[in-house]
């Protein structure tokens, strides 16, 4: 039933603040491209992110790979976001008991919670893991994603591990808001924002097990949210990435009002 709604109608009827928020971007910007920016110094990134800002809804950061980090480049990250109107995701993948990740996720050097909007964990260790998260983020308006699947080659992450994923975040829904998968994991019931990973205009692979599909099957015949690409946009030689964040803008967008027409 999400399927055919609009995130527009979806927004309004959610009970997630981020989610409201999230889809209100979609809708305003014409939107559902989130830019991997797997970039590894400060001023690349700040560059490629003002550049590309205006065609995405989120801005998916590895802020470990980031040479130079410091402060700073947080704090113009998040002017970023609010001058071209997108929300930042740290594609973090904590993986460990909640009391541990409660401290990876609010300090330490990178103090996620206090920049990132989204975050994303495993669910390995157990339930634990959502509860330490979310007595860090819920506070603060964040929201989880869990990642039900990934999009590489041989992923354990399938069948019955897939399902708990789903069972742990209609349990957390006032703190996890969807998924890292390949398709729609909502029900009659419940509306959950999914996030796909492993996209490009072609469908292939790259040599270390990344698997690409194209926005329209993602999209379209998927029934997932929002498109993850990464070098499809920031690794075209000879291409501006503004230039191919506005066609895979397009190719989501296309995709998603097939969808729901
Ligand atoms: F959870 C996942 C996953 O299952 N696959 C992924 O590729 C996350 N990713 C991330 O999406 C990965 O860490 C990269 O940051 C990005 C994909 O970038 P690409 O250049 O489009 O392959």
């Amino acid at each position: 039933a999400f399927k055919a709604q609009t995130y527009g109608e979806r927004a309004q009827a959610h009970h997630h603040t981020l989610v409201r928020t999230l889809f209100g971007i979609m809708e305003e910007k014409k939107t559902n491209l989130s830019l991997a920016a797997d970039i590894n110094t400060k001023a690349e990134l700040l560059e490629i992110a003002d550049k590309v800002g205006p065609y995405i809804c989120v801005l998916k950061t590895h802020i470990d790979v980031i040479a130079d980090f410091d402060q700073d480049l947080v704090d113009r990250l998040v002017a970023l976001s609010k001058k071209h109107n997108f929300l930042i995701f740290e594609d973090r993948k904590f993986a460990d008991i909640g009391n541990t990740v409660k401290l990876q996720y609010g300090g330490g050097v990178y103090k996620i919670a206090s920049w990132a909007h989204i975050t994303n964990c495993h669910i390995i260790p157990g339930e634990g893991i959502i509860s330490g998260l979310k007595e860090v983020g819920k506070p603060l308006d964040r929201g989880l994603l869990l990642l039900a699947e990934m999009s590489s080659k041989g992923s354990l992450a399938v069948g019955s591990y897939t399902d708990k994923n789903v069972e742990l975040a209609k349990k957390h829904k006032d703190f996890v808001f969807g998924f890292i998968g390949s398709r729609t994991f909502s029900d009659e019931e419940h509306d959950f924002v999914t996030m796909t990973p492993g996209v490009n205009l072609v469908s292939g692979n790259d040599s270390l097990g990344q698997q690409f599909r194209t926005p329209e099957h993602i999209i379209c015949e998927n029934g997932s949210d929002i498109i993850i690409v990464g070098r499809g946009i920031y690794a075209q030689e000879g291409v501006q990435p503004e230039e191919l964040a506005e066609k895979y803008r397009k190719a989501g967008w296309d995709a998603y009002l097939k969808r729901i027409q």
